[in-house]
């Protein structure tokens, strides 16, 4: 049965049955997020524009995770660790906490809207991962339809843990030739395609041709995405995630995904705010906290008219 909880917030039922929660902006944007994994499958600007990528034959049934939107990997990046690819917190369902520990000022800013998650170990989890946590989850929309997604983590065990962590956000892009991303050129990377074995990223901005699996490292705060065909960048400002994955299955690994269609890899772009070279400790009682916002505004982006620096610059 759904739920109208006011005209901002929504908890309904999504795909079989499974409960999500909408967030609605009065100007139009919109949000939706799974209790299932936490995981935001929908983001939509003022027009109504879908801007993640989800596949065609994402499977929203437990225990897998759905392709498309932003997985949260964690306690484990990829296969970094004893845990299945990508950590647990993906695969669990959620709960709605109605009233959590206050966050700072800027994050609880009025005129937002919001919905707080929660996950905590099970005793099944306990065996896999013997840590007892507190991950609280704000989905945040703004008034001007960016996405912010806050993530605190807290070590409620009596002894210290260690894990990694990324939003593996998929951006829609309307063709992955055509998209460019800034503000990682000339940094370090850990090529997953070659053992993770560490590189330099050499030139201009990045741009797509085959197969891209890299984590770039001690990344700065703001990332572009320029998406050409659309007239449109994606800009990811991050805190406390100094790494930055960006991956592209391309089309031999596409058709080895199932929940993949063969041609959807270009359409879509994952550039993943992360934590990964230098995993995270947690002394007992400790809160870490990592936080990704997403905006999509109008570029003018027109061969190679565009200044980077403007775009990397402006606020
Ligand atoms: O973040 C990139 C990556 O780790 C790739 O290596 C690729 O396997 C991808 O994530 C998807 O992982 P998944 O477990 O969701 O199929």
């Amino acid at each position: 049965m759904s739920t109208i909880e006011n005209k901002s917030v929504e908890i309904t039922k999504g795909i079989n049955g499974l409960e999500k929660v909408i967030l609605r902006e009065t100007h139009g944007s919109s949000v939706e997020v799974y209790l299932y994994g936490a995981h935001v499958t929908s983001w939509k600007n003022e027009q109504g524009e879908e801007l993640l990528f989800v596949s065609s034959k994402a499977i929203y049934k437990p225990p897998k995770p759905i392709r498309g939107g932003i997985p949260i990997c964690f306690p484990q990046f990829s296969n970094l660790g004893p845990l299945e690819t990508h950590g647990f917190a993906r695969n669990r369902v959620w709960t709605i906490e109605p009233d959590p520990p206050a966050f700072p000022p800027n994050v609880n800013a009025t005129n937002r809207v919001f919905i707080d998650l929660l996950l905590k170990p099970t005793e099944e989890d306990l065996k896999i991962w013997p840590h007892s946590f507190e991950y609280r989850l704000r989905v945040t929309l703004g008034p001007a339809g960016d996405l912010m997604l806050t993530s605190r983590i807290r070590n409620t065990d009596a002894k210290p843990f260690t894990f990694t962590f990324a939003y593996h956000t998929y951006f829609s892009v309307s063709d992955i030739s055509e998209v460019r991303v800034e503000g990682l050129e000339t940094l370090d990377y850990l090529d997953n395609l070659k053992n993770r074995e560490r590189s330099t990223e050499q030139g201009d901005a990045i741009t797509f041709e085959s197969e891209v699996d890299k984590i770039y490292l001690s990344t700065p705060s703001k990332i572009a995405i320029l998406d050409h065909e659309k007239k449109r960048t994606f800009v990811v400002r991050k805190d406390g995630l100094p790494d930055a994955v960006v991956w592209n299955p391309w089309d031999k690994k596409a058709k080895a995904i199932a929940d993949l269609g063969d041609d959807e890899y270009k359409h879509m772009l994952c550039v993943e705010a992360a934590a990964i070279e230098k995993p995270i400790t947690l002394k007992p009682g400790e809160e870490w906290k990592g936080r990704q916002e997403l905006s999509a505004v109008p570029s003018s982006y027109c061969s190679g008219q565009l200044d980077p620096n403007k775009v990397l610059q402006s606020s």
